[in-house]
């Protein structure tokens, strides 16, 4: 794997101007109450230039016109703490883990930074500034503040649409770790199949989709998992898990491993108690040929954003021919979110969804879904796909999904 984080940085220094320098940081824990944190997730784009997962430690790149140059700085290990809450990784490691040999110590970070700043004559700092919600307040904002104050010359760039670029093109072991996230999202979908009964709570058949998760070697969710039965399956990010799961309804489930911080994102929805009713079943096939139809448009060169209208346009005849619709527009009361969306390090991952054309090696979620709250039905079914030189390709297409495939293995005969 260090090849790869090093072929990132590459890529990445192509990027910059002379005399720049960037600046990642993997994050810090974030307080949850007492003396407890919540799990850590590293910085998307920190850990995809280095390939490390640990708090506190910054990637520090420089460019001049004759070089290129890398240093990580993380914490010093602390024999108290460590009694507590284990080692810190060690130079050595975080060297062997990333291929960058210069790494030093957060305290040495600053003073560093000023030496190269001074000597390389630097004029661009390049940071991670991605805000979308304006209130954000983020380690980089803050370091951007610090440089404006002590540098006023240097002036700060975002880097963060030039990374999701990168990121939009998936590499072959970031397509092997989607793919064994998705794997191991279709064992935790196949437990619940077969554990799911009516009169269950939503989240003790989540349970079935955890211990599969663990006993398969993933620890962590790609996302907090919906498990939604009836009408909670007409709300879209539904996460309460907490209703009883009725005889003769449908229970929606969209889940998602991580391996190696790569994602899964899949739904299904099969009936409470093993069998379609054929109202059931006459709106489930709509999706599924809908999602079909999707996945047959998908290829190089097509707008990304003409998959939803190509659904869009054929729910308008569907839904129509079912007499569920009387004129194109009330399309939106049963469908109304998009079809797809970018998935990699993150579930929405990095990169505009709905700009541009399909590229070879882009991976993104087909889920075409309809909701019809007064009947308490809410059907999603979610694939992942990459896109091939000539299509694409559904990612670990092994997960139950016709009726008769739901069925079978709901009735115990797999
Ligand atoms: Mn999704």
């Amino acid at each position: 794997m260090q090849h790869f984080y090093i072929s990132n940085r590459e890529r990445l220094f192509e990027r910059l101007e002379d005399n720049s320098a960037a600046v990642f940081f993997s994050g810090s824990e974030v307080r949850k109450m007492g003396d407890e944190n919540y799990p850590f997730t590293p910085n998307s784009n920190f850990f995809y230039l280095t390939g490390l997962d640990r708090p506190n430690q910054i990637l520090f790149l420089v460019k001049t016109g004759t070089e290129k140059t890398a240093a990580l700085f993380i914490e010093h290990s602390d024999e108290e703490k460590a009694k507590w809450v284990g080692e810190v990784i060690k130079k050595d490691e975080a060297a062997q883990i990333s291929g960058i040999e210069d790494v030093k110590y957060i305290p040495d970070f600053y003073p560093y930074i000023a030496g190269v700043i001074f000597n390389k004559r630097i004029e661009n700092i390049y940071l991670d500034l991605e805000n979308r919600y304006f209130d954000l307040d983020t380690t980089e904002l803050g370091f951007a503040k610090k440089i404006a104050e002590k540098y006023p010359y240097i002036s700060v760039n975002n880097i963060y649409n030039d990374i999701a670029e990168l990121r939009r093109i998936k590499s072959r072991p970031e397509l092997d770790s989607i793919e064994k996230a998705v794997e191991i999202t279709g064992k935790g979908i196949e437990n619940m199949l077969k554990n799911v009964h009516p009169d269950m709570y939503e989240y003790q058949l989540e349970a079935y989709f955890d211990f599969a998760l663990k006993t398969n070697g993933v620890k962590d969710l790609a996302f907090k998992s919906i498990v939604a039965s009836g009408k909670n399956a007409a709300v879209l990010h539904y996460s309460d898990n907490n209703c009883v799961i009725k005889d003769n309804s449908l229970v929606l489930c969209d889940v998602g491993a991580k391996w190696q911080y790569y994602s899964g994102d899949i739904t299904r929805t099969f009936p409470a108690n093993g069998k379609f009713t054929e109202r059931q079943k006459q709106l489930y096939n709509i999706v599924l040929e809908g999602q079909k139809l999707i996945i047959d448009t998908i290829k190089p060169g097509v707008p990304f954003k003409s998959l939803n209208e190509t659904l869009i346009k054929y729910y308008e005849k569907a839904l129509s021919d079912i007499g569920l619709i009387e004129k194109p527009e009330d399309v939106k009361k049963y469908y109304w979110h998009g079809v797809s969306h970018l998935l990699g390090l993150e579930t929405h991952d990095a990169g505009r969804h709905n700009e541009g054309m399909l590229e070879e090696g882009m991976v993104l979620t087909v889920e075409p879904g309809l909701y019809i709250a007064d009947e308490n039905i809410g059907i999603r079914i979610e694939d992942d796909v990459v896109v091939t030189w000539d299509g694409c390709k559904v990612i670990y297409d092994n997960i139950p999904k016709t009726v008769e495939d739901i069925e079978r293995i709901m009735g115990g005969a797999d």
